[in-house]
């Protein structure tokens, strides 16, 4: 299906603007490896621009500036994108399928979405204001106390490729809405459809400079943004190891983060379930999106008693899952987003058979295929908990399978890993349920169900997943400061 992808430049301080260095990157089809447009690579000296850029947001007009105007105002333009981006949401779909891989129909329920995420947001953004002032409860008469919420101020927005413009708006639509003003910085691999998010503030009119969107690589844009004196939070979802350097070069300047990095979430399958149905979860927890979710819940911890028979069905609905060009219908997995995320899986996927674990299904690339990054989904059984392939994330379509015969047990494998993500629990029993969501060490569980996601409800992970929280009211907090003002009570005049 033909896209015509549009050629755009930085978007700093409310307009187009060519990188000052004149750099570009091409844009690559992961589903025919062709090269399909490309976008502007940001450097240092652009960074300097849009920061500059949105600090003038935030001063402009003193009492009329972003920051300061009543959370209805933010709220007028936070709908008014929403409107755009449902108008464009075909447009938009298409342009994100082509870009990272992902079928165009999936493509289509991210980019709805990102409009629910921009109207829940303008939703809080205009609730904000009643919520000033919230007094404090003091143990003496003489002084009073109250909280102001305050925007953090300018802040630094680094996002990935998996959810392109939907992991971009999880930062962009809150922190417009608490009233900071925002760089984004897009993955280098899949920022189409975020600089088209552009094209959508300016129609809508938003004010210059309060969000600025810089493509271009991670250590060219991202590094000085992370570590720009004049940037006052940075909100980072990737991987562990950048996220690791973000943090190191924040800490530098006492710089909030907050960090939304990899996983390797459990599901546990126990015996009393209905293995059709448990299986059918079990395959979208880990194949969904090819596995490029961080909370995708690629180790299977299954009963030792039901095993064989789960693993049979289990292979059987990966069959059917059609592998194609993301805009065939009926497509359910495309590839995975780039060349090198292909030799990455691929390498998983060998290392684990050398370490001794057996392919039970998939493991290559399907036949039919000749060309893009395309993986048959992957099941690997008899795997130790020392290979590398039940201790690293993937962020591919594997899953790796071992077995258990007690609750103790289930949940001694589901936490033996360093990341704190998410974790799937199957089982009819739902007080079993809840004693084993209580005991997993994840930030998200869910019970007899993966991977369902609602912008009203925190996302965040524990451990070395990361912390903060995302969406919801917690995801608005993230890009607020708390201030307490406390008076002194006295009858005497000052
Ligand atoms: O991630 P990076 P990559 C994991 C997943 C994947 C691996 C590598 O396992 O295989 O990470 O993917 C920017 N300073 N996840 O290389 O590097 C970069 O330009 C500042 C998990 O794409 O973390 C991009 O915008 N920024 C994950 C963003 O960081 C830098 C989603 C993420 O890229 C930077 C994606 C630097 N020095 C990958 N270096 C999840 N948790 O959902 C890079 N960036």
């Amino acid at each position: 299906m033909a896209v015509q992808v549009p050629s755009r430049q930085l978007f700093i301080d409310g307009e187009w603007r060519e990188p000052i260095l004149k750099k570009r990157l091409p844009i690559i089809n992961p589903a025919t490896e062709e090269i399909i447009g490309n976008i502007p690579a940001a450097t240092a000296e652009d960074v300097e621009l849009a920061v500059a850029a949105a600090r003038r947001a935030l001063s402009r007009n003193k009492g009329k500036d972003w920051a300061t105007a009543p959370g209805a105002v933010r709220a007028k333009y936070l709908r008014a994108i929403a409107a755009k981006v449902t108008e464009r949401k075909t447009e938009l779909a298409k342009l994100e399928a082509i870009d990272c891989g992902k079928p165009l129909d999936e493509a289509v329920w991210d980019i709805e979405d990102v409009a629910g995420c921009f109207e829940y947001y303008a939703d809080l953004a205009e609730g904000l204001d009643a919520k000033q002032k919230a007094p404090v409860s003091l143990p003496m008469e003489t002084f009073k106390s109250y909280v102001l919420k305050e925007p953090i101020g300018v802040v630094g927005l680094i996002t990935p490729w998996n959810y392109p413009l939907l992991m971009a708006t999880w930062k962009v639509a809150p922190s417009l809405a608490a009233g900071c003003a925002a760089i984004l910085k897009p993955s280098e691999l899949a920022s189409i459809t975020c600089l088209e998010l552009a094209e959508v503030c300016r129609e809508v009119g938003l004010p210059p400079g309060v969000l600025n969107i810089l493509t271009g690589l991670g250590p060219e844009a991202g590094a000085p943004l992370a570590s720009h004196p004049d940037v006052d939070k940075i909100a980072f979802t990737g991987s562990s190891a950048t996220g690791t350097k973000i943090m190191a070069a924040a800490a530098q300047m006492v710089k909030p983060v907050s960090l939304e990095l990899g996983g390797k979430s459990p599901i546990i399958v126990f015996e009393d379930v209905d293995l059709d149905k448990a299986a059918e979860w079990t395959a979208f927890g880990c194949f969904w999106t090819n596995g490029q979710i961080c909370s995708a819940t690629s180790r299977l911890i299954v009963h030792e008693n039901i095993v064989r028979e789960f693993l049979d069905r289990l292979v059987k609905w990966t069959k059917n899952i059609k592998i194609s060009d993301p805009f065939e219908e009926g497509c359910r997995l495309g590839p995975v987003v780039s060349g090198g995320q292909y030799e990455k899986v691929s390498k998983f996927i060998s290392t684990a058979k050398s370490e001794g674990a057996t392919i039970l299904s998939g493991g290559v690339r399907p036949e039919h295929l000749k060309k893009g990054f395309f993986v048959e989904p992957t099941i690997i059984t008899d795997v130790t908990t020392s290979m590398q392939i039940w201790r690293e994330e993937v962020f591919g379509p594997v899953l790796c399978v071992k077995t258990f015969s007690t609750e103790e047990e289930a949940l001694e494998l589901a936490n033996d890993t360093h990341y704190g993500l998410g974790a799937a629990v199957i089982s009819n029993d739902l007080e079993r349920c809840d004693r084993v969501s209580k005991n997993l060490q994840a930030g998200i569980v869910w019970v007899n169900c993966s991977q369902p996601c609602f912008c009203q409800a925190p996302w965040g992970g524990n451990k070395r997943s990361g912390f903060g929280r995302e969406l919801g009211e917690w995801g608005l907090d993230n890009y607020l400061s708390v201030k307490q003002v406390t008076q002194y009570v006295s009858d005497e005049p000052w």
